[in-house]
């Protein structure tokens, strides 16, 4: 499939009116989504359709079919972890369709079709999400994690804090703390979340104290002298999950970079002024859906109209499994992990090195 930026541009622009076409015609024809959902049916199922068409117009705007096929399954695993039928998550599918026809009408492309057909034919094969752990309680650090969890979900952050804080300079240091700990005690509390095991409310207890904890790690860390670097960190605008560049900023911090975190959902027109106030070498952006792809695709517009023009690192959720996208999207360098966005970082800054 060739990328179409036309096809995935008037994707973009037609969102809202296809999400609330797709959301009527699910209403009407699913009678029982009306029970389950009640009066906020409508609005639940207008943003699960207009996530759809963002990722749908992401896929287009990269030729990536898989960008579309793989959310769709996750989406399908986390329906089917809640007890919907495969006639039901199918049915949605169908209501999309229906919409982009009576939306797009001639402007429907073959190869939006083909997106969709794809995904609905992949639907059961993609697996997402595993229902294996990848945690083995045998494996000294991966018990600490497992405590870790049990701890917060019993009530007592503050213990599971502490567990993590005092295996620093037994079984651990502050960089493997916070990759080898904190990073898959929140991979794993997602996985559990999609299976239907914890709550949010449990996902946002792990979330708040893995914050928590990683503050006071750096805090009490000591950090290699400062090696003239500078990194101005982000999550794109509509990203909410700010913890992998948090904890990506924490590690540079730790190596002597000098680091200025901006936290979540940080919109493409703020970055060009981060970045010239704080003289960054480099941008680290994090994407963590597809559907945020547009927003990524501003945030680097803008950076580079700036100059000097900082390298510009991604990574995130949404890369994985798509090889070469952030060449597509007009990056320097991806990263997969955080000890791998570190190495990177300094490679990619060691040209402009003020030190050198
Ligand atoms: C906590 C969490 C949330 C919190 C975020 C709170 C916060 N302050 O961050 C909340 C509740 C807000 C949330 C919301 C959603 N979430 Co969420 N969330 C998670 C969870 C459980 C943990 C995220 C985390 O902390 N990861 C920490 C580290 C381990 O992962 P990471 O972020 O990917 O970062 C690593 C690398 O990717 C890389 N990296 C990250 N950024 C960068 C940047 C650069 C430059 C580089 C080089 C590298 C790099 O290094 C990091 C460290 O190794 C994950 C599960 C998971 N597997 O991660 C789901 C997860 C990310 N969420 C998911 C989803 C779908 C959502 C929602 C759409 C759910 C919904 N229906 O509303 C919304 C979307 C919100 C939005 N607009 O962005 C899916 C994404 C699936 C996908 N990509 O297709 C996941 C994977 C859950 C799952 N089990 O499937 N979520």
């Amino acid at each position: 499939m060739q990328a179409d930026a036309k096809a995935a541009h008037l994707l973009e622009q037609s969102a809202a009116e296809i999400s609330q076409a797709a959301s009527r015609h699910l209403l009407a024809t699913a009678p029982d989504v009306v029970q389950q959902f009640g009066s906020d049916g409508n609005s639940i199922w207008q943003q699960h359709f207009d996530q759809r068409v963002l990722e749908l117009s992401a896929a287009i705007a990269t030729g990536e079919s898989r960008l579309f096929a793989s959310r769709v399954s996750w989406s399908r695993e986390a329906m089917t972890a809640r007890g919907q039928d495969e006639a039901f998550i199918k049915s949605t599918l169908v209501s999309l369709r229906y919409a982009l026809i009576e939306v797009l009408t001639d402007n429907l492309s073959n190869d939006i079709i083909t997106v969709i057909d794809n995904a609905e034919q992949e639907l059961f094969d993609n697996k997402c999400v595993s229902t294996e752990s990848a945690l083995d309680p045998r494996n000294p650090v991966d018990n600490i994690v497992l405590q870790y969890l049990q701890a917060i979900l019993q009530g007592n952050s503050r213990e599971a804090t502490r567990i993590v804080i005092d295996e620093i300079d037994h079984h651990l240091t502050a960089k493997t703390a916070i990759l080898n700990v904190l990073m898959p005690a929140q991979r794993e509390i997602g996985r559990l979340w999609h299976l239907g095991d914890v709550t949010v409310a449990e996902e946002h207890q792990v979330t708040a104290t893995t914050q928590h904890t990683m503050a006071l790690i750096s805090q009490q860390t000591k950090h290699l002298p400062d090696n003239g670097y500078t990194a101005v960190c982000a999550s794109v605008a509509g990203n909410a999950h700010d913890l992998g560049i948090r904890a990506i900023s924490y590690l540079l911090e730790i190596e002597g970079w000098r680091t200025i975190y901006l936290g979540a959902d940080i919109p493409a027109y703020d970055l060009p002024a981060a970045v010239e106030f704080y003289d960054a070498n480099i941008i680290m952006l994090s994407l963590g859906l597809s559907s945020q792809l547009p927003k990524l695709r501003a945030a680097i517009g803008a950076l580079k109209q700036h100059s000097p023009r900082p390298q510009i690192m991604v990574g995130g959720n949404a890369f994985a499994g798509v090889t070469g996208l952030w060449q597509k999207i007009g990056a320097d360098g991806y990263a997969p992990n955080g000890e791998q966005a570190i190495i990177l970082a300094k490679e990619l800054a060691a040209p402009v090195n003020p030190l050198n």
